[in-house]
């Protein structure tokens, strides 16, 4: 894909110092704009030759806050960065205006900003915007049918625990299909979409279920896995189908599983506004199903229409986690995330950490559950249960010596 960018900074000289920093991040075209005047006009003229903007939040004629709720206004569905001099404060809240606006934020940096600050950037928008990504490989059709036919969709389960104590609260569980014969096994970015086209992704959901909730009798009776809940993603399509909450209660019946224990994840990348999807997420909760936003931050849900919404858990995509430490922007996003789930009772579960700093950033934050590969990487059942059991043993372990060194005599 091509990636264009067009910064909006008073300063020729800063302009020219992130036009070289993308350059050498193999973007493009770099363009400028001295105010936001001129930048709106030329957003006009050609609408969708910016993927990303960059926007300075002091500036003369036009400040950047402004400059945002008038873009918002313009429909631009690119990517923002707001890099700025102005004390953190003052980005917070020109952060939130963007978020509630619903533009897509890539960014809140303290000038100076550096060019790894950047690059994150970038993947965060290809993250979050993969239909710009068009190098994307997929499975043939054929090979979708027939991994289905042959019952080849295996379940792989994800770890979320407490960051505090450690606790696993939960798993979720991920799909692989297995094509023909090769070892490696394919994941959704390469089938989910050409499943759902042709009418095949109940197929392969039924499958994954099937497995996945007799596998879940296991996994739940190990004794470190007291209370904990299984995840599963269903696609909004899916939500909208009345089918879907009747299915998982007969899936529960069947398989004496209490509904409380079961979360069903709805990504946040389509709009959840269809009458159906609303009401499917009514009647699982009425049947005391968990229903949790995926990808929260990426896509269209802003924190009012959250609110609205009676969900059990919201999970921050991991664009926002990578690099949090040092990021005001994914910090402001996460700490009021935590305050309304406080008000609304409503769980956090930070995606994707995999960075240590990251990691001891999230320890201090209160009531946190975090998933990712620094805590587990997605594993198959019997790997799960190997981990899970080596992970017992090493915090047995760990107590004996702590109660050794306790118990010795000064
Ligand atoms: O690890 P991973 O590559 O599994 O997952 C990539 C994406 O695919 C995630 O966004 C995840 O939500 C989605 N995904 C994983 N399993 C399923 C599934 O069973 N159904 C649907 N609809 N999406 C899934
Ligand atoms: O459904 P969802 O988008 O939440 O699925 C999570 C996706 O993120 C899966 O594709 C999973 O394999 C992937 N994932 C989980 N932990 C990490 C991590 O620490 N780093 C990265 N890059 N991906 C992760
Ligand atoms: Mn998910």
């Amino acid at each position: 894909m091509s990636i264009n960018v067009l910064i909006i900074d008073d300063s020729l000289s800063y302009c020219q110092l992130l036009a070289r920093y993308f350059a050498e991040l193999d973007v493009d075209q770099v363009d400028y704009c001295h105010n936001g005047v001129q930048a709106l006009k030329k957003l006009q003229e050609q609408r969708d030759l910016y993927q990303i903007l960059v926007v300075d939040l002091h500036m003369p004629e036009m400040d950047g806050i402004e400059f945002l709720a008038r873009l918002a206004r313009q429909g631009f569905r690119g990517g923002v960065i707001i890099a700025s001099g102005m004390e953190s404060r003052i980005i917070d809240a020109a952060s939130q205006v963007v978020i509630n606006a619903r533009l897509r934020l890539l960014g809140a940096l303290m000038k100076p900003v550096c060019r790894t600050q950047l690059q994150i950037c970038i993947e965060r928008l290809l993250m979050m915007a993969p239909e710009l990504n068009a190098s994307r490989s997929s499975m043939s059709l054929q090979a979708l049918r027939h991994s289905i036919m042959h019952r080849k969709v295996v379940p792989y389960y994800q770890p979320q625990i407490e960051v505090k104590t450690g606790k696993i609260e939960g798993f979720e569980v991920l799909c692989r299909l297995q094509q023909g014969e090769q070892l490696q096994l394919m994941t959704p970015d390469t089938f989910i979409e050409l499943a759902e086209k042709n009418n095949l992704l109940n197929a392969v959901s039924e499958q994954l279920l099937g497995t996945a909730l007799r596998e879940w009798g296991n996994i739940a009776s190990h004794p470190d896995c007291d209370g904990a809940r299984m995840s599963i993603n269903l696609s909004p399509r899916q939500l909208g189908q009345s089918y879907w909450p009747t299915r998982l209660l007969d899936f529960c019946q069947e398989m004496d599983i209490d509904m409380q224990r079961l979360t069903v994840e709805i990504t946040e990348n389509q709009a959840l506004d269809k009458q159906s999807q609303h009401s499917s997420i009514s009647r699982l909760r009425l049947h005391r199903f968990g229903v949790a936003i995926d990808d929260f931050g990426t896509g269209y849900t802003n924190l009012a229409s959250l609110c609205r919404l009676p969900i059990s858990e919201l999970k921050l995509d991991i664009s926002l986690v990578r690099g949090i430490h040092f990021d005001p922007l994914a910090q402001t996003i996460l700490k009021s995330l935590l305050d309304i789930g406080r008000h609304l009772g409503v769980s956090v579960v930070a995606e994707g950490v995999e960075d240590p700093k990251d990691f001891t950033f999230l320890e201090n934050m209160p009531d946190l559950i975090v998933q990712g590969y620094l805590v587990c990487r997605p594993k198959p059942f019997g790997e799960l249960m190997r981990w899970l059991n080596a992970r017992s043993k090493v915090c047995r372990d760990n107590r004996v010596v702590q109660l050794n060194a306790a118990g010795k005599p000064q």
